[in-house]
């Protein structure tokens, strides 16, 4: 027998799966098999229905091993945006997800997926990693002012045109390329990038820091797989866990690395290791982020629930027949790790599809 191409086999994987676990009917199955076996020899491709994309998307979600929020895989909020055709409409759609994402604070997890790649063709892509970061400026001496992370993506932006701020905080403009063309930039409306000044519960010095963080994570430059089918434009969004900022943005070494300001104003010994000043210092900063986001009303969660709820999910889908696939590294927060129970679980890292992928920087 002739072997079939990769995107049939995926979408024969990927169909079953879709019909048991939504228990829609296993004729109807057959047939909707069929049809797409004879639009793949038609077009070498085959175009998705919203139920076949809008529960790929969750499941994409479910199987993400690096992700400790997955137990709300269900209630992800998917867009269809797979008509919009210009750069120009999908930054205005864009814009729209911040605006329904954020929802005032009371963050909403949702995914906006664009247009297929073509078979033979590259596809939509957006050059941003995230489309909201904090640009990254090298200075003359080496330092950098703003977030290190982007120095490189930074400068792209001012080979494009982007006149910069050069503030430890300005927002990076969106950069959005369609196939075949050139990339083209756009600002971000200030008011659908919410923000939270970061202050400290006990200590008035903290606001002097002058430290802010934007209130939505949202991963723009990973190609979403669902039944073969690739959408390398599907921005996705959910809330924070405290440490990703507290911890890894602000406290990180080749971040904005501000253990030893705070230390310092804590008047720590930072002269001796075994003084543990940087273990306290990260507690402390921690306790600002949370504070601050919850003080605004923005959505977030400390890395003590995050592993409950974990854990939870887990037996959840134990009772439902499947294992979590797991990559241990990234679910295990970065800080109090054995205070955690997903610290002391084994996992498996095992690839599902539908997933998401990561895919390489397209000017590289
Ligand atoms: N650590 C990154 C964000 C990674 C994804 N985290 C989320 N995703 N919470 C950072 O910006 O700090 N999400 O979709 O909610």
């Amino acid at each position: 027998a002739e072997s079939l191409p990769t995107l049939l086999l995926d979408a024969i994987d990927y169909l079953p799966l879709l019909y048991q676990e939504q228990s829609l009917p296993e004729s109807q199955l057959q047939e909707r098999l069929a049809e797409i076996y004879r639009e793949y020899r038609r077009s070498h491709t085959y175009w998705q229905t919203e139920e076949e994309l809008v529960y790929g998307a969750k499941v994409a979600w479910r199987n993400s091993t690096g992700c400790i929020g997955r137990i709300f895989w269900e209630t992800f909020n998917v867009r269809d945006l797979r008509h919009l055709a210009t750069a120009e409409e999908i930054f205005e759609a864009i814009v729209d997800h911040l605006y329904q994402a954020t929802n005032g604070g009371n963050i909403r997890s949702t995914i906006s997926i664009f247009a297929p790649v073509a078979p033979g063709q590259p596809g939509i892509r957006i050059w941003n990693s995230q489309l909201i970061r904090y640009a990254g400026y090298r200075q003359p001496d080496g330092s950098i002012i703003g977030d290190p992370e982007q120095a490189e993506f930074t400068e792209l932006c001012h080979r494009f045109g982007w006149k910069a701020q050069r503030t430890p905080f300005d927002v990076l403009p969106l950069v959005i390329q369609m196939p075949g063309q050139r990339p083209q930039w756009f600002e971000l409306p200030k008011a659908a990038v919410m923000e939270v000044p970061i202050v400290h519960p006990d200590y008035e010095w903290f606001a002097e820091l002058g430290l802010k963080w934007h209130a939505l994570p949202a991963l723009s430059n990973w190609r979403l797989e669902i039944g073969g089918i690739s959408y390398s434009c599907a921005p996705f969004s959910g809330w924070y866990m405290s440490t990703e900022i507290g911890a890894r943005n602000f406290g990180d070494e080749q971040r904005y690395n501000l253990l030893p300001a705070i230390a310092q104003r804590m008047g720590l010994n930072t002269g001796s290791k075994l003084s543990l000043w940087k273990d306290q210092a990260l507690v402390e900063l921690n306790r600002a982020v949370l504070h601050s986001f919850t003080a605004c009303g923005v959505k977030i969660v400390d890395h003590h629930t995050a592993s409950a709820q974990f854990m939870q999910h887990w037996q959840r889908e134990a009772e439902a027949g499947r294992i979590v696939p797991a990559d241990w590294g990234r679910i295990v927060p970065p800080m109090s790790a054995s205070t955690m129970q997903v610290f002391h679980q084994e996992m498996q890292e095992i690839c599902l599809k539908p997933n998401f992928f990561q895919q390489p920087a397209p000017w590289k």
